[in-house]
């Protein structure tokens, strides 16, 4: 899927919802996606959950699985929109999207908001600090000890509830839109760390290539989280069309083609189950 079509075509975008909006919502949502032609995913841009390139070409790890997944289900293609973490799931069920795949871990509160498909991208969680961690953060318990420490974070996402968990005051918990901002507040010292899953992370400073940035991974104390597909409570019989897909291609190595390349672990994500993993901690 090319999001030029989605960035430049605006009024192309209006229409294209306007078309969707058309076409009659029936008990059948597969069928709705596949007279559409599309799927219309929220993703957030951050690589190599999910990434945007500059001519607006949509990859990363969790829309390629999609695309795939929704190709063999007769569901020509994908169209992203970028949200923050925290409206993802809002989102989605107020039908602005049809399905999340944006890297959003499952966890039981989020699992009672939505159907989540089995597990796709797993993933533990790591702090970017100035080179030395002067302040010797190793969890977000040392984060919240020390009473000047600030953290950044994406907004409704899941490294701000760790910290906030944790015992860091809301006040110190600082919202991040993307990971550009975080990279650049750590870089000016406008905050002592930023967290983000392990994976995005080692991306944001692989680009960054800055002497001055360390990673502390994983971090002390945070569990190894795993993602799935988000759809709307409801539309379970399209999720569980999505998961017999995606069987088949953790099943025949598929999966392990799409994921490996961007650093996850094919073994990990079918080493459990979105019902371990939607369980109460
Ligand atoms: O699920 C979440 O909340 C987290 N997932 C990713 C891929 N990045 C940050 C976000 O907080």
């Amino acid at each position: 899927m090319n999001v030029k079509r989605l960035i430049a075509g605006t009024a192309g975008l209006a229409m294209l919802a306007s078309f969707a909006a058309a076409v009659p919502a029936s008990a059948d949502k597969l069928e709705d996606l596949k007279a559409q032609g599309f799927a219309r995913v929220a993703i957030a841009n951050e690589p190599p959950f999910t990434a945007v390139a500059a001519d607006g070409k949509v990859s990363g790890a969790a829309p390629d699985v999609a695309r795939e997944v929704f190709k063999r289900l007769g569901v020509e293609d994908i169209v992203a929109s970028i949200s923050e973490y925290g409206a993802m799931i809002p989102g989605l069920q107020a039908g602005r999207h049809d399905v999340v795949t944006a890297g959003l871990f499952m966890k039981p509160e989020r699992c009672a908001a939505v159907a989540y498909s089995e597990p796709v991208l797993c993933d533990a969680e790591a702090l970017l600090v100035k080179k030395g961690n002067p302040k010797g953060f190793k969890s977000y318990q040392d984060i919240a000890n020390d009473q000047t420490a600030t953290v950044g974070a994406p907004g409704g996402g899941t490294e701000e509830k760790l910290a906030l968990d944790a015992g860091v005051p809301r006040d110190r918990v600082i919202v991040v839109p993307d990971g550009q901002s975080g990279l650049k507040m750590v870089q000016d010292g406008r905050i002592d760390a930023y967290s983000l899953p392990v994976l995005s992370i080692n991306a944001l400073v692989q680009q960054a290539n800055d002497p001055n940035l360390e990673v502390i991974a994983p971090v002390e104390g945070a569990p190894v989280y795993c993602d799935g597909a988000a759809f709307k409570k409801g539309d379970e019989a399209l999720r569980d069309a999505f998961d017999v897909e995606l069987a088949k291609l953790k099943e025949s190595g598929e999966f392990a083609k799409l994921i490996e390349p961007y650093g996850f672990s094919a073994a990990a994500a079918m080493s459990t189950t979105r019902e371990k993993l939607c369980a109460a901690q």
